[in-house]
């Protein structure tokens, strides 16, 4: 199991700014906001990235998304749009290595992304 600030914003050893909590999944803004509204989802039990999940890990994922999806319903952007992103390893930008799906939203999205 990673241990990474995200882990350690999990364990409030370090603040953040959270938004969002369930059982599984703690969500928090980001430091280095892209939009708006840019918020990022992550499950307590950690993954390094999405290579590390397994069969075993389909509830998990499950959550994150659904997570995600209940913030922007819950916060009354779900109807205008938002865009979800899972970054993995060095060319997919990822810079901590514990799984998370960025939410943006506020703004309209370009495509295709950088
Ligand atoms: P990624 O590149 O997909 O691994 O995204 C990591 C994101 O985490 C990046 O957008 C900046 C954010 N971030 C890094 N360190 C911290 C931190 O200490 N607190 C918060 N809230 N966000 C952080």
């Amino acid at each position: 199991m990673s241990d990474t600030i995200f882990s350690k914003i999990i364990r409030r050893e370090i603040p953040a700014v959270i938004v969002y909590e369930n059982d599984e999944v703690l969500a928090f803004r980001d430091l280095n906001p892209q939009a708006p509204v840019h918020v990022l989802f992550v499950p307590k039990r950690s993954l390094a990235t999405l290579n590390e999940a397994t069969a075993s890990d389909a509830e998990l994922l499950g959550h994150l998304l659904l997570a995600t999806a209940d913030y922007a319903k819950q916060e009354g952007f779900a109807e205008q749009g938002y865009r979800t992103v899972i970054n993995c390893n060095e060319n997919g930008g990822q810079t901590v290595f514990h799984l998370h799906v960025h939410l943006l939203a506020g703004r309209r999205m370009h495509w295709p992304p950088g």
